[in-house]
């Protein structure tokens, strides 16, 4: 209830009902800690950041690079150079595949991805494909909606040039063996993006253990804004890399003949940054170091596992992904009904859940279905509230059937 208490979204009645909100995987709500970082800046520090001397400007920039700290702190990264502002995790992979992919694939070369991937981490790489004449292969997934790590093995070769997979999935909520695929793919030379959407406000993240080469995660996933992100690379890497846009704060010196540009992490963050956010999402990295993350996960695990047992008791209900190794997400088709009448019949109930193909509509195809309903829980749901999805759901099967 203290938990609860931070969020003050959640304190609102829906058609008459106490709001359930179990669509975290889209968005997690925000903690008054980070909407009060918002307003404090607006207010009090508004400024452009790295150019002005005077006062405010100093104090919007010490703010925007404290959150740079925060996350580096927050990845286990060992400089801050390593910590690339974005917009979200769609930046930072499309900035990966127009930087990286752009100069280090070419034609015949190969890049892995997977059956369980979000459109964000399939749709950049094909465009990269369709330009460079590269081959996009695909990771297979079983019936329980985990990765096929034979087949990811024998798939690996010297002409794999990256590796892009998730590390949670968004649609079933599987957590993949990522620092085994990291290994397999270094042996063969082969560089990992690791697309962290639905891993970073659940499960610790390391980046040096890990041994990733790049790691992207949007800030509105963990409790912060929506419109900043994170891209982490390895420092030789991105000092390798060309810069993602042109403009200002990514030069050293510009002239007409001739451009150099910033170090890093600045060379790939041009044009004024979405500072606010930025600022904010400190708030949110704050909020998530004080609770803890094993304390988040623990109370999150409880939560799917009571929300697994009782829908299973459901009849016509089946679960889609059954890995044994998953996050608090729920995904599930019900017999003759379409998840979107789901959707509806719940929100009438006060109910938030999402339905649909989760933006993942290869992996709907792999299990032959048009969508599913997802439920995801976050660290301020509660028992009760998985007892109001399930009465919701008995009612909206007796409504239809
Ligand atoms: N998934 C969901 O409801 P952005 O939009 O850039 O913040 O995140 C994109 C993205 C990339 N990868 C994964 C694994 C994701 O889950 C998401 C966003 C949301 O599942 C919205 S579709």
């Amino acid at each position: 209830q203290k938990i609860r208490a931070d969020f003050p979204v959640l304190d609102q009645t829906i058609n008459g009902k106490q709001l359930v909100y179990f669509d975290n995987a889209a968005t997690t709500q925000k903690p008054s800690a980070v909407i009060n970082a918002l307003v404090h800046y607006y207010q009090t520090d508004n400024a452009n950041i790295h150019r002005g001397i005077h006062t405010l400007a100093e104090r919007a920039t010490r703010d925007f690079e404290a959150t740079r700290e925060a996350v580096r702190a927050f990845l286990g990264a060992a400089s801050t150079e390593e910590i690339i502002f974005t917009s979200g995790t769609t930046q930072g992979i499309n900035l990966v595949a127009s930087t990286f992919g752009r100069k280090f694939i070419g034609e015949g070369d190969e890049i892995i991805i997977s059956g369980l991937e979000h459109h964000s981490n399939i749709v950049p790489w094909q465009m990269l494909c369709e330009e460079k004449g590269s081959i996009l292969k695909v990771i297979p997934v079983t019936d329980e909606g985990e990765l096929d790590m034979e087949v990811y093995a024998s798939l690996l070769s010297p002409n794999v040039k990256l590796v892009a997979v998730n590390h949670v999935s968004n649609a079933l909520g599987t957590i993949n063996p990522i620092k085994q695929i990291i290994d397999q793919a270094h042996a063969v030379g082969a560089k990992v993006l690791i697309d962290g959407a639905q891993s970073s406000s659940h499960i610790t993240i390391d980046v040096q253990a890990l041994d990733v080469d790049f790691y992207a995660f949007s800030g509105h996933k963990i409790y912060g804004p929506t419109g900043v992100g994170v891209l982490y690379g390895k420092k030789e890497l991105l000092n390798a890399m060309p810069p993602y846009m042109g403009g200002g704060e990514m030069i050293k010196e510009v002239s007409f003949e001739k451009t150099t540009y910033n170090e890093l992490p600045y060379k790939f963050e041009a044009g004024t940054p979405n500072i606010a956010d930025v600022i904010a999402l400190k708030a949110a990295i704050d909020y998530i170091n004080v609770i803890g993350k094993e304390n988040i996960a623990a109370h999150e695990d409880a939560l799917l596992a009571y929300a697994t047992e009782r829908l299973l008791k459901i009849e016509g209900l089946r679960i889609i992904g059954t890995a044994k190794e998953k996050v608090s997400v729920v995904s599930f088709v019900i017999d003759g009904i379409h998840p979107q009448d789901i959707g509806v019949l719940l929100d009438n109930q006060g109910i938030a859940v999402r339905t649909g193909h989760h933006c993942t509509q290869p992996l709907m195809k792999r299990f032959n279905i048009v969508g599913t309903t997802r439920a995801s829980f976050a660290v301020y749901n509660t028992i009760e509230e998985v007892d109001r999805l399930i009465t919701g759901l008995e009612r909206v099967i007796k409504m239809l059937k």
